[in-house]
């Protein structure tokens, strides 16, 4: 056959399939309690969720009525930053406000 190799000269080349992988995604929750401030959460999801007004106020209340609410989703770094920042700001107004970290589904 023109343009191609004898079969008995074929070699067989392995190689390690290397998939690629989703990088894994975790969801930070707000916890709701009843002493912080429903204007100071109001602030949290704009300024460290970088939620828009109405969307911040939407979780807010979900937050309030339901005892938890999904306020994003990233990467395990930036989860832990956002949750480490939200601690901060809480504490330094006085509010007991707690996010966590779940594995995203
Ligand atoms: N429950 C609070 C109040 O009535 C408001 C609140 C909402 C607190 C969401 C925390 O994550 C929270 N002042």
């Amino acid at each position: 056959m023109a343009g191609e190799r004898p079969k008995t000269e074929r070699t067989t080349l392995e190689k390690t399939r290397v998939e690629p992988r989703e990088p894994e995604l975790f969801q930070v929750i707000l916890l709701n309690d009843d002493y912080t401030t429903m204007e100071f959460v109001i602030q949290v999801l704009e300024s460290v969720f970088d939620r828009g007004p109405a969307e911040a106020f939407r979780i807010m209340m979900l937050v309030h009525t339901q005892g938890q609410g999904l306020c994003g989703v990233y990467p395990w770094d930036i989860a832990e930053t956002k949750v480490s920042t939200v601690h901060a700001l809480a504490r330094d107004a006085g509010f007991p406000l707690r996010a966590l970290i779940e594995q995203a589904p």
